[in-house]
């Protein structure tokens, strides 16, 4: 069966229920800083999962850590611009994502205060791995240029674009998008849910997953027609890799498709316009002093959007 078109897709996909609070955060964020004109990156973060129920048991979830969004957020305030951050739940978040959990309480230690009372200090051999992360943390907490969101499934990630989306349009050239979010390529339709949890005792469980219709092409098209936008392609296939990623240049008619492969995408990266192929790639060394792959995308990304900006429209 072929895919619904977009607008059905929305019509038959109930909105999160904090859809509103959502697009005032966002829109009241997008309005500052196109008075301010300060440049707004969309970074979209994790995987979406797909449920089975509507009280959900099971699901289908993409791949993705979100070390990709999570990093490259980090860069983009670097390079000075606002960030939106629309990440999966649960998934890495810029700063916080230096200590997970498990290594936490290794940072700390218990100390003495000149009373004589117990206090709690960060490990002296963990300040210069702390130090850095917090400065740029407290840096963006002030300057309040970091705004971060979240959905869970397909259906809230894809409302929560739309309204991001349509937010930054007032933007025009200044607004870059930089989709590295894994999102699903198949569906259970609302309607076709099941309310409760499926039970064996029904037999095997015979699934129709239903295609996603490609919202690309309403958000290039119709939501931000000037913006900067670039998505990710990711494969398990070298071969088809570049070849799938012209196509989606040729379908949506966008900036830029960074192609990647799951196993080395931590090493390698293409990006993929109609004029060329830059590759960006890691030396052994670089990897080994914990450069991350990130901080050159977003460094050729931010060059490019310049450029972009200077061009006469
Ligand atoms: C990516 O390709 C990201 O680079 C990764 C990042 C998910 C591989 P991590 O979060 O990994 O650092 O662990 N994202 C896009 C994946 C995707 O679903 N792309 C669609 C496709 O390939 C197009 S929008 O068809």
């Amino acid at each position: 069966m072929a895919a619904l078109c977009w607008e059905e897709f929305y019509r038959e996909n109930p909105e999160p229920k904090h859809i509103s609070f959502v697009k005032s955060q966002i829109t009241e964020f997008c309005e500052k800083y196109r008075r301010e004109q300060i440049p707004v990156v969309l970074v979209t973060s994790g995987g979406t999962t797909v449920p089975l129920e509507h009280n959900t048991v099971r699901y289908i979830d993409n791949f993705s850590a979100g070390t990709r969004g999570a990093a490259s957020t980090e860069y983009f305030l670097t390079h000075g611009y606002a960030v939106i951050f629309l990440h999966r739940s649960k998934s890495l978040e810029p700063f916080t994502r230096h200590f997970p959990s498990s290594s936490l309480l290794e940072v700390l230690h218990i100390a003495h205060d000149h009373h004589g009372k117990d206090c709690i200090a960060v490990a002296s051999d963990k300040v210069k791995d702390l130090l850095p992360v917090l400065q740029a943390y407290q840096t963006t907490r002030s300057s309040g240029k970091l705004l971060i969101l979240s959905f869970t499934t397909l259906s809230e990630y894809l409302h929560m674009l739309r309204v991001a989306a349509e937010a930054l349009q007032p933007l025009g050239r200044k607004a870059l998008l930089y989709l590295a979010a894994a999102v699903s390529d198949f569906y259970v339709p609302h309607e076709n849910m099941a309310v409760h949890k499926i039970h064996s005792s029904e037999g095997p469980l015979n699934l129709q997953l239903q295609l996603v219709p490609k919202l690309l092409q309403p958000l290039v098209r119709f939501w931000v027609p000037d913006a900067f936008v670039t998505s990710f392609k990711l494969e398990t296939d070298e071969g088809i890799l570049l070849e799938k990623a012209y196509q989606a240049l040729q379908k949506y008619g966008h900036k830029l498709v960074i192609a990647n492969q799951l196993h080395n995408r931590k090493q390698k990266v293409v990006l993929v316009s109609q004029e060329k192929q830059v590759p960006i790639v890691m030396t052994e060394e670089e990897m080994r002093q914990g450069k991350e792959i990130e901080e050159k995308i977003v460094l050729e990304l931010t060059s490019l959007h310049t450029k972009f900006l200077h061009e006469i429209a």
